[in-house]
């Protein structure tokens, strides 16, 4: 198909709760909303989960503009594309930036999905109807104050809680709401915070019975997780240190972690979040979808990448309202009773954006045409 149009919108949505963790605290979420229209006149979109600041990964909304405008469009605008395959080929010269390339490669799909009447969890490969979800919660100001607020969600029907931890909020947290709930299936995200050696302060979570721990070291490091995780018996989960299918093999090869969060925008999109979930699967380590506190449009594609058969842990995919009072689609995702959420059967993303919704958040809009 070719591509006419390219539209880079930059949003920033007010979050129904402020979201703290180890690199920051954030009450507005930023994100690049890419919108393209085809030959036939179909639309498709995409969103670039980069934040404002860059604290969980050096790219930004403002890099991710800046890389979409100059150097992602002018590759694809009026060429023929034949599938994700051939984008990731036509963007391969540009190094990085994969949140970028991740939110236009979404769209893509969504056009692909439309113009072939499939949904994207077909497209992908995906089997389920319905996934299971958990919930993420940011650091609180208190134990007690992050209890009440995990009780709170558990109430909703979330069945897995991940927490966020950081040097000096680490153990205290983590026991505070074990003792609240002996058998939620619960886990911890660090976001790079330790080193080898402040990590030896998490030993005693070895002993709280959790389903992993996220991150602990280096943003770009997987040797001294394989090092860590040699003292730990609780699996050890990387996020940030996985980029690419090399990086997925490299840990596996290591031995730096049991289990992978695969984040589409952080390896680069949903084609080669699929090739690492094939690659865990043959190697029988178990991977789950993580968040980037998507809009239902982000959402939509967790879900659908979630319905693959390796994702066998729960995913950060909150229902709609965890994270934002209006969102920009007219559909919203709910929480059904046995913490499952709905895999859209719509085509393509399975979704519809609410024009004004968008255009209320939009901070700025670049067009951009085919010459
Ligand atoms: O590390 O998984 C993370 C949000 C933003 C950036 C990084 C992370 C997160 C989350 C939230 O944990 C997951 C979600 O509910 O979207
Ligand atoms: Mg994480």
């Amino acid at each position: 198909m070719e591509i006419i149009s390219i539209s880079l919108h930059h949003l920033s949505m007010p979050l129904v709760l402020p979201f703290e963790t180890s690199f920051g605290r954030m009450t507005q979420r930023e994100c690049v909303l890419v919108s393209m229209k085809n030959e036939k006149g179909l639309t498709g979109y995409g969103e670039c989960v980069a934040w404002r600041d860059p604290g969980y990964s050096y790219e930004t909304a403002g890099t991710a503009l800046h890389i979409l405008k100059e150097f992602v469009a002018p590759l694809i605008l009026g060429q023929d594309i034949g599938s994700a395959a051939d984008f990731n080929r036509m963007v391969s010269g540009i190094r990085g930036h994969h949140m970028a390339k991740a939110g236009v490669e979404m769209a893509l799909w969504d056009l692909f999905g439309k113009q072939d009447g499939k949904p994207l969890a077909q497209m992908l490969g995906g089997i389920l109807k319905k996934v299971e979800v958990g919930v993420s919660i940011g650091l609180q100001d208190s134990p007690e104050a992050l209890a009440e607020l995990t009780a709170s969600y558990v109430e909703q029907g979330y069945a897995r809680v991940k927490i966020k931890i950081k040097p000096g909020r680490d153990i205290g947290d983590t026991t505070a709401v074990r003792a609240a709930f002996p058998n939620l299936r619960l886990q911890v995200d660090a976001n790079s915070a330790y080193s080898l050696e402040t990590a030896e302060k998490l030993k005693p979570l070895d002993d709280l019975n959790l389903l992993l721990i996220e991150q602990p070291l280096s943003d770009d490091d997987i040797w001294d997780h394989h090092k860590l995780q040699k003292k730990l018996k609780t699996p050890i989960c990387l996020d940030e240190s996985i980029h690419s299918v090399r990086h997925a093999r490299y840990a596996l090869e290591m031995k730096a972690c049991r289990i992978i969060n695969i984040k589409a925008g952080r390896v680069g999109g949903l084609a080669q979040s699929v090739e690492i979930h094939d690659l865990c699967l043959a190697n029988r380590i178990p991977v789950w979808c993580g968040g980037m506190m998507e809009t239902n449009v982000g959402r939509a594609a967790n879900l659908a990448l979630a319905s693959l058969p390796g994702f066998t842990l729960p995913g950060d995919i909150s229902a709609s309202d965890r994270y934002y009072r209006r969102d920009i689609t007219h559909e919203t995702f709910v929480l059904n009773p046995d913490s499952t959420i709905a895999v859209p059967a719509g085509v393509g993303l399975g979704v519809t954006v609410d024009e004004k919704a968008l255009s209320d958040f939009t901070l700025s809009r670049i067009d951009l045409k085919a010459d």
